[in-house]
C-alpha cells in the first residue's frame, strides 16, 4: 500500500484542515464515494444488461430519462439517506427537492444538490459521462429545511465535486481549500489520490462549444468563435475545437489541458440550457478553487442569487484568459 492514499485517507487528513468538524463532511464525501462505485460498476456494464436505453418517464424538463439517470438518482440518495449527514438532496432528476427523513438524519446540517448522471444522452454509445454534486450547509435552525435552505449562492458552497466515469474513472472534488483528484482502481476498488493539486492552465487552445447552434449565439459568442479561428502565432490560434457534448467530461479535459467550455443562451434555451445548481455552480467552484474562471459571460456564476430550483443559466467556464477575452466580446457585442 506504500505510496497509495486512497480517498478514505485524504478525507481524513484533510479533516485538520476544519478544526471544528465534526467529521460529518468528510463522512459525506465518503458517502459520494461509495455511491460513485456503484454506479460506476453499472456504467461499466451498461452494454451488457438491460439497463441502456429510456426508462419511459420524464423528468421535469420534460426530458426522456435513461434508465441509468434512474438508478443513478436511487444510489446517491439512498447512500445519501442512510449516511445521516444530509437533510435534503435536490436532484436534476426529481421535480422537487427530497427531504431526508431518516432516524440518523435527524440534525443532519448538509444540503447537497447533484446530478446524478450528467450527460447521460451520451451512455448508449459509450462516451464519457459524470456525476456532479454540490454541499451547502443549512441555514435554518429550526424546523424542516425549506426551499430557501437550497436556494443558496455558489458562493456559499462548503464542498464541490464531480465523477467522470470515462476510460477510467476519477473522482474531482474541493472543500474550498484547493482541488484534488482521485483515480479509480478497480482491482482494490478503491479512489486513490492520482491529481493532487490540480491547477488548470492559465491560458489554452481549447474550446468547447456545440457549434451547430451558431446562429442563435449572442453576437458576442459569435465574436469570440471568429477570434478563436483566427490566424495568430503568438496566442496559438486558430484554436483546436473539441466538444464531447458531456460537460464533466469537456470541462475535465479542459482542466487538465487548459481550454473554454461555453453554453451560451440559445433561441431554443434563451436562459442557458444548464442547471445553476447541479452543474454550473459546482463546476465554477471546481474551476475557481483550480485558478480558473466561471460567469454566464457578464457577471460571476458563484454570484448569481438562485431563485428557482431548476434554474438555468448560461456559462463559460476555464482558463482565466480565454474565459476574460470571451467576457470582453460579450461585454462589447451583446
Ligand atoms: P443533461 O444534464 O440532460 O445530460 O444535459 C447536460 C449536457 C451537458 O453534459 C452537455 O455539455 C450538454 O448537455 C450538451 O448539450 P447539447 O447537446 O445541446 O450540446
Ligand atoms: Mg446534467
Amino acid at each position: 500500500m506504500s505510496g497509495i492514499k486512497t480517498l478514505g485517507q485524504f478525507i481524513i487528513e484533510k479533516q485538520a484542515d476544519f478544526p471544528y468538524a465534526k467529521g460529518e463532511l468528510s463522512r459525506l464525501l465518503r458517502d459520494i464515494g461509495i455511491a460513485a462505485k456503484i454506479v460506476n460498476r453499472e456504467v461499466n456494464k451498461a452494454g451488457l444488461v438491460d439497463i441502456l436505453g429510456d426508462a419511459g418517464t420524464m423528468n421535469i424538463q420534460g426530458e426522456g430519462q435513461k434508465k441509468l439517470d434512474v438508478y443513478a438518482n436511487e444510489q446517491f440518495i439512498s447512500a445519501l439517506t442512510s449516511g445521516g449527514e444530509c437533510c435534503i438532496v435536490a436532484t436534476e432528476e426529481e421535480d422537487d427537492f427530497v427531504p431526508i427523513d431518516s432516524p440518523v438524519s435527524k440534525n443532519a446540517k448538509y444540503i447537497i444538490c447533484i446530478d446524478p448522471l450528467d450527460g447521460s444522452s451520451n451512455i448508449d454509445c459509450n462516451v464519457a459521462v459524470g456525476t456532479i454534486f454540490s454541499v451547502y450547509r443549512r441555514k435554518s435552525v429550526e424546523g424542516d429545511a425549506t426551499i430557501s435552505d437550497v436556494l443558496q449562492k455558489g458562493t456559499e458552497q462548503v464542498a464541490a465535486g464531480y465523477v467522470i466515469y470515462g476510460s477510467s474513472t476519477m473522482m474531482v472534488y474541493t472543500t474550498g481549500k484547493g482541488v484534488n483528484g482521485f483515480t479509480l482502481d478497480p482491482s482494490i476498488g478503491e479512489f486513490c489520490l492520482s491529481h493532487p493539486n490540480m491547477k488548470i492552465p492559465k491560458d489554452g487552445v481549447i474550446y468547447s462549444i456545440n457549434e451547430g447552434n451558431y446562429v442563435h449565439f449572442p453576437d458576442g459568442v459569435k465574436k469570440y468563435l471568429k477570434y478563436a479561428q483566427v490566424e495568430d502565432l503568438a496566442t496559438r490560434r486558430p484554436y483546436t475545437s473539441r466538444y464531447i457534448g458531456s460537460m464533466v467530461a469537456d470541462i475535465h479535459r479542459n482542466l487538465i489541458k487548459g481550454g473554454i467550455y461555453i453554453y451560451p443562451t440559445t433561441a431554443a434555451s434563451p436562459n442557458g440550457k444548464l442547471r445553476l445548481l447541479y452543474e454550473c455552480n459546482p463546476m465554477a467552484f471546481i474551476i475557481e478553487q483550480a485558478g480558473g474562471v466561471a460567469s454566464d459571460g457578464l457577471n460571476r456564476i458563484l454570484d448569481i442569487e438562485p431563485t428557482e430550483l431548476h434554474q438555468r443559466t448560461a456559462i463559460f467556464i476555464g482558463s482565466p484568459k480565454m474565459v476574460q477575452m470571451a467576457e470582453a466580446l460579450m461585454a462589447e457585442h451583446s
